[in-house]
Formats: C-alpha cells, structure tokens, sequence
C-alpha cells in the first residue's frame, strides 16, 4: 500500500471498501482527510483536549492548568469552569443543531397538511396518538386538519417561554419526570434552553460548574424528549414509520450503468422529494435519453439513514467514507443539505465530472453549485437538481465501483417494530423482550450510536457490538454507528447464529432479527428514549430509566450533536461511554461527569478508548443493573420448547423468521 492516504501499513483502516478503492489509481490522486490527518503533523493541542483552553473573552485565549494558581484565567475562571463551560457550549450547539433541523421538519410538515408539498400525511395511528398527547380534537376530524393544528402547536414548544415543561416530557416514565422537577432540569422551551446555555457560559455569568451543567442537562434534555422526538414522530407520520426492509449498505450499491445521485445531510425534507422524482417518467425518460438505465439513489450519513430505513434506499457510505463516495468518479452528483458534510468534498472532485449541490441557504460551499431546494415547490426543485445530475452523466470519465462490496441489511427497527415484532402484531408489547431479559436469555439493551472519525480504527464498532452480543446484549444502533455495523454484516439475521451467545441468538433465530437493529439517523436516538420508556412501563425491570439494564455508547463521537445526545441518555437515566471526553483537564468537574452525576440522574459517563474494554465496561454496568434488579442469578439455561417456539414465530415478522402469511402488517 502506497504511503499515500495515512495509510502507511493501514492500521487505521480495515473496511474492505475503502481499502480496495484506495488501492486504485484513482483514489490515489485524490487527497482524503487520513492525508490531512497525516500532513498536518502536529498532535491535538492538551488545552483543547483537556477542555482547558478559554477563549470565551478577549483577554485571552487562556490556557488553564488545573490546580496550578499562576495558571487560572485572568478573570480568575478555575479549570472546572472553564471545562464545563466549555462542555455546556457543545451541549448547546448539538442542541441547536438538532433543533434547527427538526424546526425545519415541523415547517414541513405543516405545509404538507397544507397540501403545500409532494408528501402526504401517512401513519394516520401515529398521528392521532401525537394529537392526544399534545390534547388535540380527532373525532371526526380531517387527517389534514388534525395535521396543521399538532403541526402548529409542536412549532410553538420551539419558541415557548414559560414555564411549562415540553409535552413530549409526558411520554417518559413518572419517576423519570418526577427526577427531573426534583432536579430542576425540565426543559421550558427547545430554543430558550440553548440560549439560556449560551448566556450562562458568557464571560462572568455562571461559574459553578455543577449549575453551568444542571443547565446543560436541561438544553440536553431540550434535544432529545423535545427537538429530536418532534422531528422523529412528524417526519414519521408525514414519511411513514419505518418497518423492516430488506436493502444494502456500502461503495458497491453505486451502479454502472445508471445516474447515481448521493444524498448527503441530514434532513429528510430534501431526500424524499428526491425519491419521488426520480421515479417520475420524464426524469427516467431524460436518463434514458443521456445512455443510462435509470437513476440510482443512494445515501451518505444521515440522510441515508432515513431513507434507508423507510424506503430501502442503499447507503452508498458514512461519515469517515463521504470522501471516498465520490473518489469511486461514479457519481454524477451529490446533493447535501446541513450537518457533517466536510468542506473537503469540492476538492475531491475539481477534476472529475460531479456536481457537489448545495441545497439549502443555510450552508454553502466554495467551488460547489447551489440550487436552492424550495419546500412549496420541492418537485421542481428536486427535478432541477436530478437534470444537472444526468446531464453529467455523458461526461463520467475513469472511475471505480467496488461492486463486490456490498452488504445485505435488515433495516427498519422503529420502536413501534421492535413492539410488534416481539410481541406480534395484535398484541403488540415489549413483555417478551422484558421477559427474556428477565430470564437471562437476553443480557440487556445497548444502544451503539454516532459519529466515526479517523484518530482510531474503523473497525471499532464492529469490535463491540461483536463483544457486546456474544454476551447477549442485544444491541440497537443508529447514525454513523449502524452504517459502520451494517457494513460488517452484523444486520443480517444470519449474523445472530455467527456472533451472538446462546440465548440472544436463539430469541434472534427465532423471531428472524438481527443481533444489531437499525433503528435511525442520530435524530433517531429519540426512538431509543421510548424503547427504554416501553420497557419501563411494561413491567419487572424497575421503574425508570436508570434501573434498566440498559446501557449506551457513541465510541467514536465526532460531532457536537454526540454529546448533546450522550447528556441526554445520562441525565434520562442511561450510563453512557465515549472514547474520550473533553473535560479531563478539570479534575473536579471530570469527577463530576464520571461519577457524581450518578446521585442526580442514576447515571453518569464514562470513557474508555480500548474497544473491548469499552464493551466489558457497558457489560459490567449492565450486570450491575440486573443485580440490583434481583435478576442476576446463574439460571439454567431454558431452551425453548416447541410451544414457545411457536409462540414466538406467530409473531415474526413478513419476510422474517416464520411468521407466515397472517402476520402481515
Ligand atoms: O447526525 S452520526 S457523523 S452523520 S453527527 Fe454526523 Fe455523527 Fe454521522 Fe448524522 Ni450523527
């Protein structure tokens, strides 16, 4: 392997995609971010790991060193401080990023009552159970009326001012919300939390890092039960709540003889409006017309994730492989909108045929093209954008599928499947799944999510979702993470019988799941809230979050929205393990994330950057939670008899396992 890429004796990277596209020609000449990782020679600064370095005022930059008095911040600001204010400030910013995007999902959802858009209002069940919560008329009402009223409403917990917690609050398990009025962490309204936490972190406001951080939990707590659950459940009833889907992940989903157009983002508004036109005959016709066989779609990052688990649309690549999307010289365009779309990729193309799209006013690029995508008029825009992706396609010149890299996948694990899946379509609940927890069949739930990025091995979290369930963990998976596992082939159903331990595999084996469920984009990571709530309420393993044996980790956290989402599990009663926090330089506010968090929510953070001590980690505190739960006693193993069994195949799912022809959903 040439030293070109970082990628000396390749160490760092181990998909078989990305290892073959980086051995030909082409790749080579195209700068990726392990050359820029590698070029700039330098390793990260201590300050600024450490959480150290303020420069929220212009007396400094200071760079603090913890304990050390001729190193405090001129104003005097101690490590602690100036760790969780810091700390606090990417709370707010992943906050502000989920909530600028669910903001705009809520927007379009409303126009979609109005008729104002292509989609429609699908999941008709989950709408009138959002419009009770929200106390909304659906009697004899109009899905489309039902629709702009719980539209509008949703829009306004945005800008709320008072002091009435967020509705979706409702949804968690009282205990958990009775925790939260004792801590004082109920969040009022989505956008006045980030605010509030942006206020707090200025120059001589708050300077108690265990106030800076009850706010940090409560702007959290505004993303997850608030911003996010929002923009789940409406694009849910505007898309359609995903159900499993048989599609493929990885490089080789590109096709040869057709326009492939990327999606890359986050927000789904733009990638459905995609989908619907590229199915449309004069698009098909024009394709047809420049020598192709049609368009292929496919995803990158989050918005893959959502089109891949309501449509079956393949994932063509993840965060860490968005670059080498592009550098197969396939692709005749990809289209992005907001979030984890690095600056690099109009570079990689200069001299290539593709087109980077901009599509939204919120986020341009230098040397891409914008076409602006308008919500009132998304099929003109969508069809815009795919005439300037076939018209390249005459023009595509050397490139390189790795067609034989491509993975099968079973998508599609909503919280309302993961329901009915266990507990069968007409008596839908989470009793068995709670049940075989109970049992020991099931160890526990741990949720894999995130981000990747290129300081570590690629192969992380294959590495503990292979430990996690060999120990009959059942792991749920979203973002970056469930990319990076279907690409492994740890969600085919097969992959229960060649990873998993006995009892998982045979609970896998017999409902025909996957050890790893795909349940989302990171937004998604609300799903994972109600999981956790329906396991609660179903019974016989405590009464909220924090007594679950349950537990949660973003390995390879890259993005602000990673720790928003980390302070959101914690504080709901979820531990959860990072590689790293950047909070080590602040001894005592450090100690605080690590431990004393513990004696508010019942849960706290952790870190380690050893995969497999990471797993062992989320282990132990899984079988902490089932001692305490008086559920961790050594238990002969039960097989299943035939009556069980069949139980349990009564309610597999179409497709999957043995459900049969009267299971349909
Ligand atoms: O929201 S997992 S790298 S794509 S931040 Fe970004 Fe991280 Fe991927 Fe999606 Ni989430």
């Amino acid at each position: 392997m040439a030293k070109s890429h970082g990628c000396d004796s390749c160490n760092e990277i181990t998909g078989a995609s990305t290892l073959d596209l980086l051995n030909q020609d082409l790749a080579k000449q195209v700068r990726t971010a392990y050359d820029r990782l590698e070029d700039r020679g330098m390793s990260a600064c201590l300050f600024g790991s450490g959480g150290t370095c303020c420069k929220i005022c212009n007396m400094g930059p200071c760079q603090i060193i913890d304990g050390v008095d001729t190193m405090l911040g001129i104003c005097g600001a101690t490590a602690d401080t100036v760790a969780a204010r810091n700390f606090a400030r990417i709370i707010a910013a992943g906050t502000a990023s989920h909530t600028d995007h669910a903001r705009e999902m809520v927007r379009g959802f409303i126009a979609t009552a109005k008729g104002q858009t292509p989609h429609e209002i699908k999941d008709i069940d989950k709408l009138h159970k959002m419009a009770k919560l929200f106390g909304i008329e659906t009697e004899d009402r109009d899905k489309n009326e039902i629709a702009v009223e719980l539209g509008e409403k949703a829009l306004a917990e945005f800008g709320q001012q008072e002091s009435t917690p967020l509705t979706m609050l409702k949804r968690a398990p009282k205990k958990q919300q009775n925790i939260w009025k004792k801590v004082g962490v109920e969040p009022r309204g989505i956008d006045r939390e980030v605010v509030e936490m942006m206020h707090r972190t200025h120059m001589g406001v708050d300077q108690d890092y265990k106030n800076i951080m009850l706010q940090g939990a409560r702007c959290a707590l505004a993303d997850g039960w608030g911003a996010s659950m929002l923009s789940t459940e409406l694009t849910d009833i505007m898309f359609g709540t995903p159900v499993p889907k048989r599609a493929i992940v990885d490089l080789g989903c590109l096709k040869e003889d057709h326009v492939n157009v990327t999606v890359h983002g986050h927000e789904p508004l733009l990638a459905e409006s995609l989908c619907l036109a590229a199915e449309e005959d004069d698009m098909l016709e024009l394709a047809r017309k420049a020598g192709a066989k049609g368009i292929n779609l496919a995803g990158v990052c989050c918005t893959g994730n959502e089109i891949l688990m309501r449509r079956g649309i393949p994932v063509a690549g993840s965060f860490i492989q968005q670059e080498m999307v592009l550098a197969t010289g396939a692709v005749e365009a990809m289209v992005v909108d907001v979030q984890c779309v690095m600056q690099s990729l109009a570079q990689v193309v200069k001299e290539m045929h593709t087109d980077i799209i901009t599509t939204n006013y919120r986020a341009k690029m230098p040397d891409a093209l914008h076409i602006q995508f308008e919500e009132h008029d998304a099929m003109n825009s969508a069809k815009k954008i795919l005439r300037q992706a076939i018209g390249n396609f005459k023009k595509r010149g050397n490139h390189y599928i790795p067609e034989d890299k491509k993975f099968d996948v079973v998508v599609g694990f909503s919280h309302e499947t993961i329901n009915y899946m266990l507990g069968g379509r007409f008596r839908a609940s989470y009793r068995p799944l709670n049940d075989n927890i109970i049992n020991g069949r099931i160890k526990g739930v741990a949720a894999i999510v995130g981000c990747e990025h290129y300081k570590y091995a690629d192969d992380v979290h294959f590495k503990i979702a292979k430990e996690l369930i060999k120990n009959n963990v059942l792991v749920l998976a979203t973002g970056c993470a469930a990319s990076a596992l279907g690409r492994r082939g740890m969600m085919r159903p097969e992959a229960a019988a060649e990873y998993a331990g006995p009892g998982l595999a045979e609970v896998c084996e017999t409902v025909g799941i996957p050890p790893v469920l795909h349940v989302g984009s990171c937004v998604d990571n609300s799903r994972l809230l109600i999981a956790l709530t329906e396991m609660v309420n179903e019974g016989g393993l405590g009464e909220d979050i924090s007594e679950l044996p349950a537990c949660g980790t973003a390995p390879l956290y890259m993005s602000e929205k990673a720790v928003a989402i980390g302070q959101y599990f914690v504080s709901s009663g979820a531990h959860v393990v990072f590689q790293n926090l950047p909070t080590s330089g602040g001894k005592k506010f450090n100690d605080f994330l690590l431990k004393g968090m513990t004696e508010l929510y019942g849960a706290c953070w952790d870190v380690e950057e050893d995969p497999i001590k990471l797993a062992h980690k989320m282990i132990k505190a899984i079988d902490e939670k089932r001692e305490a739960l008086g559920i961790n006693k050594k238990q002969d193993r039960i097989l299943y008899d035939m009556a069980m069994r069949r139980e349990l195949e009564g309610k597999a799912l179409p497709g999957m396992g043995c459900g049969g022809e009267g299971d349909k959903h």
